[in-house]
C-alpha cells in the first residue's frame, strides 16, 4: 500500500504547535512541497497507545504525570471534582450496564453501549460551558449525562416510543445521529452560525473512526477550517467501526488528518479522564479564541459489543479485550483517588448505592413509558404536512382496519 504525504496549506491564524499535536506549524510530517510516493507499514494508521504523541496525565496504575503543554487546564482541580468525575464516570456506566439489560429483557430494541470510553466522554463533557453546544452520535451517553440530560430520556428512542427524547435547546445536546459523521456537517453550520452571532462559545462534535472515513467529516473540516469555525471534534477511536478495524479506515493516525487541513490535531489517551479533560478544554478555549477548529482523537477501546446486535467474538479475540481491560478508565481514577487519599470507603459504598438507586430508577422509567399513538409518526414529517404523508397515513390506517375487519369474520 501506499501512501501521498501532500503539503499544508498557509493557515489563516497560526495553529498550535504543542508536543503531541500536528498542527500546519507541527514539525515531522509537514512538508513544504509535494513529495514522492512513500510506503507504509499494514497497520501503521493505528499507532499503539505507547505512541510518544499520546497526551497522558494519569497512568494506567492511577500515577499522575506530568505535562507541560496540558498541566495547566487541570492545575486546580480539587479533590471533590475528581470524586465528581469519578462518580460521573460509575454512574454512567452503571446506567450503561441497566440499559444492555433491559434490552436482553426485550424492554428495548437496541442499545448501544459505552462500555469504556467512560473517560474520554466524562473527560470532555466536563470541559465544555453551559452555552457550548454538542452533536452526538448514538453513544455519547456520558457526554449526555454531563449535559444533564436525564438518563432515562436516553432510551425512548431505543425502546422505539419516540424519535429522540429530549429537547436539545434545553441542555445543548443535539438528539442523537445515527447517520454516520453527519452530525459533524451540523456541527460546523452551528459553529460558523455562532461566529457570524459574535457569541464566544464553542461548538463540539462527537464521531468515531469508523465515520472518519465518512466524506461528510471530510467536508465538515474543509469548511470548519477555511470559515474558522469554533468547533472541535471529538473523535473517540475505540479501534473498531462494527466489525472493522481502524487500520481499515486510515494510513496514518487519524490525529494527523488535520494536518492537511490546516488546523491542529492531537491524539489524548481517551481512557485517562484528566487528560481528556486537559485537552478538550484547551481546544475549546482555542475556539472560543477565535483559533477554529481542533480535531481530537481519543484513543479508546470499545469493551462491549458495537450494538446489542452485535457478536463482536466473531472478529476478535479475547487477548485485545484483555489488555485494554488493563487500562480501565473507571479503575485507574480509582488507583489515584486512593493513593492520594482522595476518597475513603465511605464514599464508594455511598456511590455503589447510588448507582443501585439510579439502576432501579431507570428500569422503572422505561417499562412505564407509554407507547405512542400509532398515527404520531406522521405527525413530525412536514411542519405543514405533505401530501405524500397523507397517503401514507391513509395506506397506514386502511393496513390498521385490516385487522379489525379479519377478527370480525
Ligand atoms: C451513513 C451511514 N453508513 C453506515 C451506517 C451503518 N453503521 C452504523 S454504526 C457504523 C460504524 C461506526 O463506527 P465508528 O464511527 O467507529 O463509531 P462507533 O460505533 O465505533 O462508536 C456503521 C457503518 C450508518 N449508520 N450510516
Ligand atoms: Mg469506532
Amino acid at each position: 500500500m501506499t501512501v501521498e504525504r501532500t503539503a499544508a496549506r498557509t493557515p489563516r491564524r497560526s495553529a498550535g504547535s504543542k508536543a503531541g499535536t500536528t498542527g500546519t506549524k507541527a514539525a515531522g510530517t509537514t512538508g513544504t512541497k509535494r513529495t514522492t510516493r512513500t510506503t507504509t507499514k499494514k497497520g501503521s494508521g493505528t499507532a499503539s497507545a505507547a505512541d510518544p504523541q499520546l497526551v497522558q496525565l494519569l497512568t494506567p496504575e492511577g500515577q499522575r504525570v506530568k505535562n507541560a503543554e496540558y498541566d495547566r487546564y487541570v492545575a486546580g482541580i480539587t479533590p471533590e471534582e475528581l470524586r465528581g468525575l469519578y462518580r460521573d464516570m460509575v454512574l454512567t456506566r452503571r446506567f450503561d450496564a441497566e440499559a444492555t439489560a433491559l434490552q436482553r429483557q426485550g424492554e428495548l430494541g437496541l442499545w448501544a453501549s459505552l462500555l469504556g470510553q467512560e473517560a474520554a466522554q466524562i473527560g470532555s463533557g466536563r470541559a465544555l460551558n453551559d452555552d457550548d453546544y454538542v452533536f452526538p452520535t448514538y453513544r455519547e451517553h456520558g457526554v449526555a449525562w454531563c449535559r444533564g440530560v436525564d438518563p432515562t430520556n436516553l432510551l425512548g428512542m431505543f425502546r422505539g416510543v419516540n424519535n429522540g427524547g429530549w429537547d436539545p435547546n434545553s441542555n445543548n445536546f443535539h438528539l442523537y445521529t445515527i447517520v454516520i459523521g453527519s452530525q459533524t456537517l451540523h456541527a460546523t453550520g452551528y459553529a460558523m452560525g455562532v461566529a457570524k452571532d459574535g457569541a464566544d462559545s464553542a461548538v463540539i462534535a462527537y464521531f468515531g473512526d469508523g465515520a472518519s472515513s465518512q466524506g461528510d467529516v471530510a467536508e465538515s473540516f474543509t469548511f470548519s477550517a477555511v470559515y474558522n469555525a469554533p468547533v472541535v471534534f471529538f473523535c473517540q477511536n475505540n479501534q473498531w467501526a462494527i466489525s472493522e478495524p481502524t487500520e481499515k479506515q486510515t494510513r496514518v493516525p487519524l490525529y494527523q488528518r488535520a494536518q492537511g487541513y490546516g488546523f491542529p490535531g492531537v491524539r489524548v489517551d481517551g481512557n485517562d479522564v484528566l487528560a481528556c479533560l486537559a485537552v478538550t478544554k484547551w481546544a475549546l478555549e482555542r475556539a472560543r479564541a477565535g483559533e477554529g477548529p481542533t480535531l481530537v482523537e481519543a484513543y479508546t477501546y470499545r469493551m462491549g459489543a458495537h450494538t446489542t446486535s452485535d457478536d463482536p467474538t466473531r472478529y476478535r479475540g479475547d487477548e485485545e479485550r484483555l489488555a485494554w481491560e488493563a487500562k480501565d478508565p473507571i479503575l485507574r481514577l480509582r488507583r489515584h483517588l486512593e493513593a492520594a487519599h482522595h476518597a475513603d470507603e465511605g464514599f464508594f459504598a455511598e456511590l455503589e448505592a447510588e448507582s443501585e438507586a439510579l439502576g432501579k430508577r431507570v428500569r422503572e422509567a422505561v417499562r412505564a413509558m407509554p407507547d405512542p399513538d400509532h398515527f404520531a409518526i406522521f405527525e413530525n414529517v412536514y411542519a405543514d404536512g405533505h401530501a405524500l404523508v397523507d397517503e401514507e397515513r391513509a395506506q397506514f390506517a386502511a393496513y390498521q382496519a385490516s385487522f379489525a375487519d379479519a377478527e370480525g369474520v
